[in-house]
């Protein structure tokens, strides 16, 4: 029986996603399903080469509205080459980042306007939306500390400044504040084992899963 399932793990920088995806993975995986971990900009060949080209750099190397256009352009082509194959064979897919980063990074944070990025959600997502979004949220002080201690990531949007990163908190909270029935928020402060009870006790209620 075909059961895919989309997560999509969401936040601000140094929030403790990708460590997450990786718990909830192999929890997935244990109980029999077929996981795909995957992550954004990036996930398909062609979309890691434009995510060399958008997160490497100067901080102002690319305007907000250039950007959006280039997630967009990485996103249809995982979307078409990886997501959807994987959610039509009945995997889950666990996404390190999707759409509501382009909302909150691009959009609240960088000033593009939110109704070309409404389009380009319509038209290029089409009908491949989360299931469940789990927004990880941590005071940006915290979050950039984490994202500095940990090594060998490109650094662009890190180097954005305090006020920045303010403003990509309140734009993750209000999306999770908009659209509750999608999105979980997550309290990433505490532990790991702290956070990964959070995230398991979401995914358990939202998609009614066991294991
Ligand atoms: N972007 C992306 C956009 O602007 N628009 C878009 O549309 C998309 C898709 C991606 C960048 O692209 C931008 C957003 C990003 O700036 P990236 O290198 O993939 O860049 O960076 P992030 O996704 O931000 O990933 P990070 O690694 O910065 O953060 P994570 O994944 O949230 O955190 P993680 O798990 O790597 O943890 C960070 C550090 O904290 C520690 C970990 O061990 C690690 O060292 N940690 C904890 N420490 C203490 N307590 C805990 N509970 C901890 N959890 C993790």
């Amino acid at each position: 029986m075909v059961d895919g399932r989309f997560i999509t793990f969401e936040g601000g920088e140094g929030a403790g996603k990708s460590t997450q995806l990786k718990r909830l993975a192999a929890r997935l995986q244990a109980s029999g399903r077929e996981v795909v971990s995957t992550r954004e900009p990036g996930g398909s060949p062609g979309a890691e080469a434009i995510r060399e080209l958008v997160l490497n750099g100067a901080a102002d190397r690319w305007s907000p509205v250039t950007e959006t256009l280039l997630m967009y352009a990485a996103r249809r082509d995982h979307v078409e080459r990886v997501i959807r194959p994987a959610l039509a064979r009945g995997a889950w897919v666990v996404c390190d980042r999707f759409a509501d980063s382009t909302r909150a990074y691009q959009g609240a944070a960088g000033g593009a306007d939110p109704a070309l990025i409404a389009a380009l959600e319509t038209h290029i997502l089409e009908a491949t939306r989360p299931d469940l979004t789990l927004i990880f949220d941590l005071p940006v002080e915290e979050g950039l500390a984490r994202a500095t201690a940990r090594a060998g990531s490109e650094m662009r949007f890190e180097s954005k400044g305090l006020a920045f990163h303010r403003r990509l908190r309140a734009g993750f909270l209000a999306i999770a504040e908009a659209e509750p029935e999608r999105c979980a928020a997550i309290d990433a402060s505490g532990s790991l084992e702290d956070v990964e009870a959070r995230v398991w006790a979401a995914v358990e209620g939202r998609l009614a899963v066991h294991g």
